[in-house]
This record gives C-alpha cells, structure tokens and sequence, in this order.
C-alpha cells in the first residue's frame, strides 16, 4: 500500500542530495524550516496549540473592511472572505496550486506571529484514514480532533455531481456534536455550487450565522482518497494531468473533490469551505503531494497549464511565471515563479 509512497521518498532524498550539486538553487530558509506533519504524528501537545490557534483566529478581530464585508467577525473570517472572493479565480484551473501554496503557507504564519502556535501546518493523509473517519484522529470527535460528525440529517438526498453523477450521502448532515469546534459560528455562506457558474450576488458580504456542519462519508473518503486514487495523481508526468487528476467537478473528483465531499457540506462548500477547520489540513496535503510530484523533475517545478479562471476560462490569459496573484489583506501580491518552489521564497517548510 505504501510502496509508491516509499519510490517518492526516495526520489525526493535523490534530489534533496542534488541541491548540493549545482542543478538546484540553494535553499534560501536558513536552516530556520517548519516541519509539517500528518494530523495523527502530531503530539497531543502539538495538537492542542494548532487547535488553541485556530480557536484564537475565530476570536481576534478581522482586517477585511467590515464597511465592505460587514460579515467579516474574525481573522478566520478575513480568510474566508477573502477565499469566497477569488473562488472564481483560483479553483479549477491553472493558478490553483500556487495560489492555494501561498494562502496555506500565510495562515501557517498568522497562526504562529498572531496566535502563538510555532509548529508546521499539519496535513490529512487522506489514503490513512478513508475508510473510517470517524475513527481518525482529525475526525473522531475528541478534544484532540478538529471536531467529528455532525447530528444525523435523515433528510439528505443523494449529491448530485457534474455529468449526472449521483454520490450517496452517509449519517451526518446537521452540525457537528463533538469536539472543540462543536460551538463553531460560521459567518458566511452556504453557497450553491451553481455560482461558480453564475458569478456571486453581491449580497456575499452578509452576516448570515450558522454551525458547522458535517457528513463523514467513508464511501466517497474511500473512492477518491484511497493510495491507488494518489498514485494515481502522483504517476502524472506533465502538470495539466496532475492537476485534472488532483480536481474534477464532475464524477471524477479526484482527491481534491473527493476529500471536500467526503466531510461535507462546510467543507464542500466552494466558496466557504475553508470555514472548516479541516480545509488548511486537506489542502496541505494536495501541496505535499504537488511538491513530492514538483521534485521528481527539475522541469516540473516551473510546468504551468491553464488561466486564471475556473475551467480554464478564456476571461484571463494563460498563466505565466511572471502571472501576478493576490491575497488581499491576508498578504502581499506575488509573481507566479514565487510560488513554485518549497524551501524558497520563504516557503520554509518541509513534509514529514
Ligand atoms: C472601508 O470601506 C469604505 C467603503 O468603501 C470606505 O469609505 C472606508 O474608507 C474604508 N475604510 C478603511 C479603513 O479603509
Ligand atoms: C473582490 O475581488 C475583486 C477583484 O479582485 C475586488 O475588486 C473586490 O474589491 C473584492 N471584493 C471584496 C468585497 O473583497
Ligand atoms: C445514490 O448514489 C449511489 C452511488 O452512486 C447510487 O447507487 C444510488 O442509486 C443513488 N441513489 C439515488 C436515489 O440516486
Ligand atoms: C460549547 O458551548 C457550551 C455552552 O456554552 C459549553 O458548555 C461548552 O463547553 C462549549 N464547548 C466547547 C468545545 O467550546
Ligand atoms: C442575497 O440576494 C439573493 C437574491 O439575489 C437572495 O435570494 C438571498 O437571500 C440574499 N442573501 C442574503 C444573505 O441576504
Ligand atoms: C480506489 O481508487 C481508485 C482510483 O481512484 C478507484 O478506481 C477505486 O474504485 C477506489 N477503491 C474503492 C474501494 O473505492
Ligand atoms: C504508478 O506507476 C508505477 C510505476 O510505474 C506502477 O507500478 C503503478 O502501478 C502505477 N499506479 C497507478 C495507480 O497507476
Ligand atoms: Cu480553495
């Protein structure tokens, strides 16, 4: 089961020993890298500060302009604010892996120089834990997870997925029961997938509270999430197939679909989604993976593909190395070639 993860081990040692050599610049961090570790490797110590730092960015105040977003309530909120925004922008196309780098990486940094938390952003390794994620350590409701389950919804109908695609729905449905983020307000949203097609109304910015809710579907955890669904991914060779293995929007969600599903539906939502608590987890593993892929081939490092609008669109030019990208109050813009390589450009992290 592990054996492909082992090869990209090795690889990645080959071409760690390669920076000494010439091919690879040095690394610029200064010896001064965060280590970032799978949810379940971290100590129960490590555990409790990411969850007393997630907790103190729902407690301080935003930075967005709550003239213009009267919703914002907190740092958190500045992130999601800010997600919804650009969702248009930033999924399903060719900006999606940088700029989702970079907007992880900023969280990591207000969770340490804000929220006093000094460890890596911890990862969920989907493959661990998908076929029973209420009996995972990010999800089984203890005071050591990022929450569980929510209240059984008997009135869920199958998902409905691009191309008639029909995913069952499992137990959960109604706002989580367990956990430190079982009094969780949620600022904004729920939003229908069908904006992304539309465009947001412009009344995006209202305070409209609600819980967090979940459904922990082992069945979608497990047909997208499983090791062969990330082979899958990491045997790609060029990124225009690595990124439309990764993500989907129809049946084929890849594991990046499949993981905002299978926790569903704050996770899932597309605009909101990183209201849970999960989402920096899910999406530090889809850059663990990119930069294990990234390091196979110096060439792959700088491969683009795509524009920077949702499928592609042709709104927006193809992206460059020299494409600028924002984050509005969250950081300052950065040129695409910034973004690309771990262990540079003050990504000072690296994968456990
Ligand atoms: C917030 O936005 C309002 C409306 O656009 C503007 O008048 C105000 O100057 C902004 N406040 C700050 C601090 O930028
Ligand atoms: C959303 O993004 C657009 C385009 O980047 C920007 O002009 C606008 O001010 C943003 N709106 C809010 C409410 O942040
Ligand atoms: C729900 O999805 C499952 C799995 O795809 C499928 O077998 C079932 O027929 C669907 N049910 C409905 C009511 O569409
Ligand atoms: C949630 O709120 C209830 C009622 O105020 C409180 O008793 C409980 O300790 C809170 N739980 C957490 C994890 O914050
Ligand atoms: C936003 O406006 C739409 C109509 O355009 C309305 O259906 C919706 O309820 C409004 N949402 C909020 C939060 O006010
Ligand atoms: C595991 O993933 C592969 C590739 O996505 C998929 O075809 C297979 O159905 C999955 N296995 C299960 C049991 O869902
Ligand atoms: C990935 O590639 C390896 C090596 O070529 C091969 O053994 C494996 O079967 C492939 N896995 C998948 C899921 O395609
Ligand atoms: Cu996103």
């Amino acid at each position: 089961m592990f054996s492909t993860s082992l090869a990209y081990w090795l690889l990645l040692a080959i071409s760690s020993a390669s920076i000494t050599d010439g091919r690879h610049h040095h690394s610029s961090c200064h010896g001064k890298v965060k280590v970032r570790k799978e949810w379940g490797s971290l100590t129960k110590t490590e555990k409790l500060s990411y969850i007393s730092a997630v907790k103190c960015m729902q407690t301080l105040p935003p930075e967005t302009n709550t003239t213009v977003v009267p919703g914002a309530r907190s740092r958190h909120d500045d992130f999601i604010a800010l997600h919804i925004n650009m969702t248009r922008s930033v999924h399903l196309d060719g900006i999606f892996l940088s700029w989702h780098r970079n907007y992880v990486h900023l969280w990591e940094t207000a969770l340490e120089e804000e929220c006093g938390y000094p460890y890596g952003q911890p990862y969920w390794n989907w493959a661990l834990w998908c076929d029973d994620l209420a009996h995972s350590p990010l999800f089984d409701g203890s005071e050591t997870s990022l929450s569980g389950d929510g209240a059984h919804n008997p009135d869920q109908g199958n998902y409905t997925v691009g191309n008639g695609g029909s995913l069952p729905h499992a137990n959960g449905g109604g706002c989580v029961t367990s956990g430190p983020f079982v009094n969780q307000t949620i600022s904004f949203g729920p939003f229908d997938f069908a904006l992304a097609f539309t465009g947001l109304p412009s009344n995006w910015t209202t305070y409209t509270p609600h819980c967090l809710v979940r459904d922990l579907n082992n069945y979608v955890a497990t047909r997208y999430g499983n090791q062969t669904a990330i082979d899958v991914v990491m045997n790609t060779t060029n990124v225009e197939d690595f990124q439309n293995t990764m993500s989907g929007a129809d049946i084929n969600l890849g594991p990046h679909g499949g993981g905002h599903f299978s926790i569903g539906y704050s996770l899932l939502d597309f605009f909101a989604s990183p209201a849970d608590p999960a989402f920096f987890l899910h999406h530090g593993m889809i850059d663990r993976l990119w930069m294990m892929w990234q390091v196979v081939d110096e060439k792959r490092v700088w491969e683009l593909s795509g524009t920077s609008t949702i499928f592609n669109g042709n709104d927006t030019p193809e992206v460059t190395l020299e494409t600028m990208q924002t984050w509005g109050v969250l950081g300052k813009d950065r040129k695409t070639k910034e973004l690309l390589r771990v262990g540079h450009e003050g990504f000072c992290y690296e994968y456990m």
